[in-house]
């Protein structure tokens, strides 16, 4: 939050705001609701003072369509669940959003916004740009499969999934860990 303390900076916090609704404003008619937009924008100039209300209004709904229109691709495990206690075999399934999961080619090709799940057990995840191992404890998901079943030791583990281009590269912000207990 840029403007948070209650010092003198009540113009610019009022410009700050008419950005925002103006910025509203211009998402909404993108989305075609530009009736809306234009009410509410009438609505608050016609309002002499007392914006605060208003303005926490405004920046919730912000928010919300900030988030659904979110289109960072991103990874994540779906099971096992964080900090659960499970048996082995251990089932492992892994999940993805605005990212296309695909097999490898022969010979491998990189495509833009696509690549395969990797995961690391009982290790950290590697930096950005590095190439995966084709070693343990690395598995390469290259047929583009989303789960396997591991026979794993009783004990605490953490795994990390990472996904890798077409050449087995990491990605940025393209991991997630997650740690469990085998019974
Ligand atoms: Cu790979």
């Amino acid at each position: 939050m840029l403007y948070d303390d209650n010092s003198n900076l009540t113009g610019e916090k009022t410009m700050a705001r008419i950005v925002q609704l103006l910025t509203i404003g211009f998402r909404s008619m993108v989305l075609g609701v530009t009736a809306l937009a234009f009410v509410s924008v009438m609505a608050c100039g016609s309002e002499p003072a007392e914006p605060e209300p208003a303005a926490e209004a405004e920046e919730a709904e912000a928010a919300a369509e900030e988030a659904s229109m979110d289109m960072t691709p991103g990874v994540f495990v779906i099971a096992p669940e964080e900090g659960s206690t499970v048996s082995s075999p251990v089932t492992m399934e892994f999940g993805h959003e605005h990212f296309t999961i695909e097999p490898i080619t022969d010979p491998l090709t990189v495509h833009e916004g696509a690549g395969h799940h990797h995961i690391g057990l009982d290790t950290d995840c590697l930096p950005v740009g590095e190439i995966i191992p084709q070693a343990s404890p690395w598995v390469h998901f290259g047929d583009g499969s989303n789960t396997i079943e591991m026979q794993l030791e009783p004990g605490p583990h953490r795994v990390c999934l990472q996904i890798g281009d077409g050449e087995h590269r990491t990605l940025e912000g393209m991991s997630a860990e997650v740690t469990f207990t085998v019974e």
